[in-house]
């Protein structure tokens, strides 16, 4: 039970470094909200282990069907049958790719996969505070290349854009920390950074808090590390590192959220990083989940890996909930829309704030090449 502390780990490396992962959580000072979020999650483990084993998990009553069908056509019956006005997107790396930003593990073209560059012990190392510690170089030219406000939203971010202007979106939970969701609109209300965020940095000493532009500009100056100004200690953007712990507001959001949560709709990840890829989990169970992504991923959970049940269900026998679309998210998010009737809207949406982006762009591009000149005049002028 200790491992299925909220701090961020993955499954894999649950089992082979689990004295490891646990030890790291609780090195870390857990908040009251973190140890409540932990506890409800424990609770939840220990009843369907305790259910399991006592031969008490419910009548042999077949399941009842939720589904008509288990495809997007299934999904969006479901939606317009019932009116559903409280979605979650659970969402990864997978629906930032076609703006240019690589996954993880994608075979490839994923991060992990073009590291060598960085010389790292292994390629997660460099989202590992152990290693950041020693050595926060390599994070900080990796950030440099990928670095938010260089790529636009795609045509999914702006899928969970409708959802919220429709008023049927009850939160998106994001595992990525490029911030396209507040570029796309989604506001800060609907919105869970759960592995943080860009936005914001601290320095590691002293905790003073900076802002995105002050990283950007030492990043961008090849000042790396940024080092605070007020002690030696170095300001690392707030995104969250293995070994850390997840922000208070996933803390508090998932205790209310996923138990009312009407569709559950996962995009773009391969559903091995924890505690996230565990949410699928929280759902009521008579809520459909459908999984938009490149392959297969969720039908084994961390409660499943236990051998305690859990994840999507749609290769079992007994399946009566859960969908998959395989392929890529933007065309998952196209046939959704178009079959909600909304097709065109979300490909109007998506031209036009593409467009409104490129013009910002351009202008300011415009006012620093003028800024520029003027410096140049001034210097000749000195001259
Ligand atoms: P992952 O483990 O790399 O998995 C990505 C998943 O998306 C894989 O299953 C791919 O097959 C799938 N995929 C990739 N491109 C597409 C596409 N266009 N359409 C459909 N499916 C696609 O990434 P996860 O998000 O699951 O892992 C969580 C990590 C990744 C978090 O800690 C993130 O912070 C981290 N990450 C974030 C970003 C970002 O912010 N954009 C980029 C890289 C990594």
């Amino acid at each position: 039970v200790t491992t299925a502390k909220f701090s961020h780990s993955r499954v894999q490396k649950m089992s082979s470094k689990k004295d490891k992962v646990s030890a790291r959580a609780e090195n870390n000072g857990d908040s009251d909200e973190e140890a409540s979020g932990t506890s409800s999650f424990s609770i939840e483990f220990l009843s369907r282990y305790l259910a399991d084993k006592l031969g008490i998990k419910g009548d042999d009553k077949p399941k009842e069907k939720i589904l008509d069908e288990f495809n997007v056509d299934g999904i969006v019956s479901y939606i317009k049958k019932n009116n559903c006005k409280k979605i979650i997107v659970m969402a990864g790396a997978g629906i930032s790719t076609s703006a240019g930003i690589p996954d993880f593990r994608s075979p490839v073209s994923g991060l992990y996969h073009n590291l060598q560059k960085y010389n790292l012990p292994h390629p997660q190392a460099i989202f590992e505070l152990s290693f950041f510690h020693e050595n926060p170089k390599p994070f900080f030219e990796l950030a440099k290349e990928l670095y938010p406000g260089t790529f636009k939203p795609t045509i999914c971010h702006y899928f969970i854009k409708l959802l919220n202007d429709k008023e049927m979106l009850l939160r998106h939970y994001t595992q990525n920390i490029d911030t396209l969701e507040r570029v796309a609109g989604i506001p800060d209300e609907k919105l869970v950074e759960a592995h943080g965020t860009f936005n914001k940095g601290h320095c590691l000493q002293c905790r003073k808090s900076y802002t995105q532009t002050w990283m950007k500009d030492k990043i961008f100056s090849d000042i790396i590390p940024p080092i605070c100004e007020d002690c030696p200690g170095v300001v690392k953007p707030d995104i969250v590192f293995f070994g850390e712990n997840l922000p208070e507001k996933f803390h508090k959001s998932i205790l209310t959220d996923f138990s009312q949560c009407e569709v559950l709709i996962i995009m773009g990840s391969s559903l091995t990083v924890q505690p996230f890829a565990s949410l699928i989990d929280r759902v009521p169970d008579n809520c459909p989940r459908l999984l938009i992504n490149r392959e297969k991923a969720g039908h084994q959970s961390g409660l499943s890996l236990f051998g305690f049940g859990g994840g999507l269900e749609f290769d079992q026998e007994d399946n009566t909930r859960d969908a998959y679309w395989l392929g890529d998210c933007d065309d998952g998010c196209v046939d959704l829309a178009d079959k909600l009737g909304w097709g065109d809207e979300l490909r109007e949406l998506f031209k036009k704030e593409h467009e409104r982006i490129d013009k910002e762009e351009l202008q300011e591009a415009k006012k620093k090449k003028e800024a520029g000149k003027v410096k140049g005049e001034k210097k000749d002028t000195k001259l």
